[in-house]
């Protein structure tokens, strides 16, 4: 009989903050990073999907994550709190330090099994943002977007803005809001479903 797959999230536990690729954790879990430019709500949508209001730090500044943050969850995989990147308002030295610390992850690390692109919905992709896609897709790492702030749109809106980007991008993308809870539950679903078919892959 087929295992069903727990699509909840159960249980949560910050394990740290890493400033370099040698620090992260090494025991071989599962990892899911959510990346995005800065300000469009990576930590937030991280600590709704949680349901903890401070475990991700958030600021109305750009620039507040600068660090690799993991967060170990349902004691099965890590999801991954990343810098954002293009934000102009930091120094030359700083902007390289977080994309260099971006690039080594997502080059080096060897558990990162797929990634949450987060859009805002009132804006644009950059060519960062595609420059992200397309080597995910070289990768052939299974890719996610979340467009962000879908409070800020009306119903309609949303969703046309959703399947917008959809097509361009040609990957699945959920509407998402941190402050309404909306797409939180397909969302955490998604990513259970991509977290249990690595692990079968792995059994295969
Ligand atoms: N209305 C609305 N505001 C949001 C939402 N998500 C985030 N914000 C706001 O957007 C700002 C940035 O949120 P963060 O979660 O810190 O963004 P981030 O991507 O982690 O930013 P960096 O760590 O700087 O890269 C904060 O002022 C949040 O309150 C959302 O779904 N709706
Ligand atoms: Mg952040």
């Amino acid at each position: 009989m087929g295992k069903t797959i727990s699509t909840k999230i159960t249980a949560c536990e910050f394990v740290g903050s890493f400033f370099a690729v040698t620090q992260i954790p090494r025991d071989r879990r599962p990892e899911i990073a959510v990346a995005g430019r800065s300000n469009v709500g990576k930590s937030s949508l991280l600590n709704r999907l949680l349901g903890r209001k401070k475990m991700a730090k958030v600021s109305g500044t750009p620039g507040k994550t600068r660090s690799l943050n993991f967060f170990l969850v349902n004691d099965r995989f890590y999801l991954v709190d990343l810098p954002g990147y293009g934000y102009a308002k930091v120094s030359k030295q700083m902007r390289q330090n977080w994309g260099e610390l971006i690039e080594t992850y997502l080059n080096k690390s060897e558990h990162l099994i797929g990634l949450v692109l987060l859009l805002d919905c009132r804006r644009e992709p950059t060519s960062t943002d595609s420059q992200l896609l397309q080597w995910l897709s070289r990768r052939q790492l299974p890719t996610l977007v979340a467009v962000t702030k879908i409070d800020k749109l009306s119903r309609d809106k949303g969703i046309r803005k959703v399947q917008q980007i959809e097509k361009e991008l040609g990957v699945p993308a959920i509407g998402f809001s941190a402050v309404t809870g909306a797409g939180k539950n397909e969302l955490i679903t998604a990513i259970h479903h991509l977290v249990h078919e690595h692990s079968n892959n792995m059994k295969a």
